[in-house]
């Protein structure tokens, strides 16, 4: 069954071999077979009475449930009704972060379409390898980032429908939305019916599209936020990541809508602007990167973030430092989650009362995890080998012969280097790619950056290892200072004896470089490659 007529997605699915193995083994996860997650997420609270109940605020604007579903409905007429959108269609979602943004992703999945987010700052290039690889036939776009995909226009003939947002222009999507009328039932897609495709963040070659079916946007809600976070309906989410990030899909909109809170979409949420919003908005539940809780602790003071209770941190590892540091500054414990694009969101994690400095948490309920050899075989605890998931979520890569990387086995291989402990946590490495070998020792630059965090002096470190005659790689810091620290050869000295005395003193760094600012995605990662090629 599928309610698809536009059959692109499921035909190019990876075939049924090559996919990871899905569990299914909580009450909550046994899912019928027609579901359409839009409705299950936003027209479910109108049904049941809770169409006032306050949804989603930003820029000038405060909807409550029945406001988003009154506005997604005029979304999906306009992208039916006239501009011919059928089932399983791609429409490619472009704006920073705004209720306007998150109407239409409610739009174009209650109509059966397939959402693909686009990161903001993308240039016309990247756009038109999306396009083309997801030949995507219709575009929303936010008016201020209209000149980019103006540019990649010419070079994508499958794209023949753009309606800008954010706009009182004639023929722009409000004035369309505005001539509709508010009613719009959800299509009643099939459970396995591809209702999202995330690209993924990857820094290597053409990108990966990963396929996402509205089980897996229900699963994910079922699983991290239900048995981890546990937010209640009075919660109010906040934070950083972009909507076209998994990560803030379901951290800033998905999840906050399967409990009946609310979220602020904010456009600019960098580390100056997010402390004045928390407060602006009471926001309770923080949502954003280790990067910007270590640029935030210095500035809570002069704000009032007495309305916050919980704080989510993922996309890196959380240096046992940076916990440390928000824990003095907010009297709050960040809850830690490591998530992928792939696996759609977090599946190692903890709650507050579960932290361990320096561990990423135990496994979700509903997910399985373990450490693999590189022959595929499970390693006792303790040996660092490769981190291996399976659970209700998997990568499905859109034609893609790189799905063989990520799954083998039945196992979902995130890529990353881990080891877990007698008592079930798991340890964050490396990604396998980034371990350092050097002298023969293996080294993971993220526990020399979690060391050299410790010294007052350092705001932000990346470690790589950097080609050397003698010992193949040595390791190589490349360092932010606070202000106020000068980054001489005195400074150089004196961290590299503090990580000799923090961590085995064969990890130090034996190059140390000292910089304004470190190159990150526009997911908060840094990118280590950049700093390899550079060192
Ligand atoms: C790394 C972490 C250590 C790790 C993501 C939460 O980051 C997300 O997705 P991406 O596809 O990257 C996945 C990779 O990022 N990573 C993420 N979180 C952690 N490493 N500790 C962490 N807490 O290498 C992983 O394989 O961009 C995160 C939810 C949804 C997501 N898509």
């Amino acid at each position: 069954m599928t309610a698809h007529v536009d059959t692109f997605a499921r035909d190019h699915l990876p075939p049924p071999d090559q996919w990871p193995e899905l569990v299914f083994d909580l009450p909550e996860l046994q899912f019928p077979a027609e579901l359409n997650c839009a409705h299950e997420l936003l027209d479910r609270w109108v049904d049941e009475g809770h169409g006032d109940r306050l949804c989603v605020q930003g820029q000038g604007v405060r909807w409550t449930y029945a406001d988003l579903q009154a506005q997604a409905n005029r979304i999906g007429r306009v992208l039916v009704e006239d501009l011919g959108l059928v089932p399983g269609n791609r429409v490619l979602l472009r704006g920073p972060n705004s209720p306007m943004l998150a109407a239409c992703w409610f739009g174009v999945v209650k109509a059966g379409g397939i959402a693909v987010g686009s990161m903001p700052l993308l240039r016309a290039k990247e756009l038109v390898q999306i396009v083309h690889k997801a030949e995507i036939s219709h575009a929303l776009c936010d008016i201020r980032l209209a000149d980019e995909l103006a540019l990649a226009g010419p070079q994508c003939p499958t794209l023949v429908h753009v309606l800008h947002f954010m706009t009182e222009r004639d023929g722009g999507l409000e004035a369309r939305a505005a001539g509709k009328p508010a009613q719009f039932d959800a299509v009643r897609t099939a459970a396995d019916d591809t209702c999202l495709m995330a690209f993924t963040s990857g820094t290597t070659g053409a990108p990966k599209a990963t396929l996402h079916f509205h089980r897996d946007v229900m699963a994910a809600c079922a699983c991290w936020p239900r048995h981890v976070l546990r937010p209640t309906a009075d919660d109010v989410f906040i934070g950083s990541p972009p909507l076209a990030f998994t990560f803030g899909l379901g951290g800033l909109l998905l999840f906050p809508l399967s409990v009946g809170a609310s979220t602020v979409l904010v456009e600019r949420p960098a580390p100056d602007a997010l402390p004045a919003a928390i407060a602006r908005y009471r926001a309770t539940t923080l949502v954003t990167s280790p990067t910007a809780y270590r640029a935030m602790a210095g500035q809570l003071a002069t704000h009032d973030l007495s309305s916050l209770r919980q704080c989510v941190s993922a996309g890196e590892a959380l240096p046992a430092a940076t916990r440390q540091l928000w824990k003095d500054a907010s009297g709050i414990e960040i809850i830690d989650g490591i998530g992928s694009t792939e696996l759609l969101h977090i599946f190692i994690s903890h709650d507050e009362a579960h932290a361990r400095p320096g561990a990423t948490g135990t496994v979700v309920p509903g997910y399985r995890a373990c450490v693999l050899d590189d022959d595929g075989r499970p390693l006792p605890p303790g040996q660092v080998g490769r981190l291996a998931i399976k659970g209700p979520t998997g990568c499905r890569y859109l034609a893609d012969d790189r799905q063989r990387q990520y799954v083998s086995g039945g196992w979902n291989l995130t890529g990353d280097a881990y080891l877990q402990t007698e008592d079930g946590y798991f340890v964050y490495q490396a990604r396998t790619d980034d371990m350092i070998i050097s002298g023969g020792y293996n080294i993971a630059g993220p526990e020399v950056e979690a060391a050299l965090l410790l010294h007052p002096a350092v705001a932000e470190c990346g470690v790589v290892g950097v080609p050397d005659d003698e010992r193949g790689q040595v390791v190589k810091a490349f360092v932010v200072l606070r202000a106020g620290h000068a980054g001489d050869a005195a400074m150089a000295k004196a961290l590299q004896d503090f990580t000799k005395q923090a961590i085995a003193p064969y990890k130090y760094p034996r190059a140390v470089e000292f910089r304004d600012a470190l190159p990150r995605t526009e997911t908060g990662k840094l990118q280590r490659f950049r700093l390899r090629s550079q060192g």
